[in-house]
């Protein structure tokens, strides 16, 4: 049940009709269908065939950035729906995210945000394009127990030793864990920098925070 209705939320997203997205996200909320197993078919899926077909330049940004509006609306519903069928968990610690300078990526950064929230961290969002000297300052004020930096462009990967580097000279590195992601980033790119961790998608995302915890 419900296949149907995915599969035009994927239209949507290509389409990028925010409003036939919205309208079919919150349809597939009501039919009772996984949010989670919405979200990865219906928005993020078809968003990186989006994100292909522009990068082979089959389509202009304007279509991108339709498309990207249209996975927005839809993963708001989405999201909302997966925190609110969470269970009652405990509280496992303080989570400060954001994406690095220079990139105004969030979709994927707020998907692991939120799915951070539903398994009982409390998340501290610092949005996107992100100065360097705000994650310190944060990490300062705020004390988290992971620091999460999200970049989704080859340029912006860099800023990620960046900020490591920055914890290093403000003498915070050893007070907060560090924890990756974003679609050009890997395992491999997480070691060189100086990372705790790398989260692959934002399931393994909550693995690996839980982990760094030593809750998981
Ligand atoms: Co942009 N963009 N974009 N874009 N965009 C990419 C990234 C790109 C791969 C598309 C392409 O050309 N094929 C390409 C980068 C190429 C490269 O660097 N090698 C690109 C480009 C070039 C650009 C611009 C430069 C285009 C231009 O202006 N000419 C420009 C840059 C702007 C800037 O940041 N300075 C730009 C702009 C945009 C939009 C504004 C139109 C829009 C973003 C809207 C928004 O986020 N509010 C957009 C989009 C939507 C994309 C694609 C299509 C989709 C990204 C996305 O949301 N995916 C993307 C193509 C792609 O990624 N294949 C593309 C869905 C999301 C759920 O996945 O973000 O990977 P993702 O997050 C995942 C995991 O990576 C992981 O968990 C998430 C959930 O599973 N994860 C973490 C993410 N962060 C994590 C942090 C963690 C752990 C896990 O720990 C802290």
């Amino acid at each position: 049940m419900g296949e149907a209705e995915v599969k035009r939320l994927a239209e949507a997203v290509v389409e990028g009709d925010a409003e036939k997205s919205e309208e079919t996200a919150k349809k597939t909320v009501e039919l009772g269908m996984d949010p989670l197993q919405v979200l990865d078919e219906g928005v993020i899926k078809p968003l990186r065939e989006i994100g292909d077909r522009f990068g082979r330049g089959e389509i202009f940004l304007t279509d991108l950035v339709m498309s990207a509006e249209a996975a927005k609306v839809a993963m708001e519903v989405l999201v909302a729906e997966i925190k609110r069928r969470g269970r009652e968990v405990g509280y496992l610690g303080r989570v400060v995210l954001g994406t690095v300078a220079g990139d105004i990526h969030d979709i994927g950064k707020n998907i692991v945000g939120a799915l951070l929230s539903v398994e009982g961290f409390e998340v501290i969002d610092l949005g996107a394009d992100v100065p360097t000297e705000k994650f310190v300052e944060k990490v300062r004020e705020l004390k988290p127990n992971i620091l999460g930096l999200s970049a989704l462009l080859t340029v912006t990967m860099p800023v990620q030793r960046e900020v490591i580097e920055a914890l290093k000279k403000a003498g915070l590195r050893d007070t907060v864990k560090v924890m990756v992601g974003g679609a050009p980033v890997t395992a491999e790119w997480a070691e060189e920098i100086g990372a705790d961790a790398y989260g692959a998608d934002a399931i393994d995302a909550v693995k690996k925070a839980k982990k760094l915890i030593g809750s998981g």
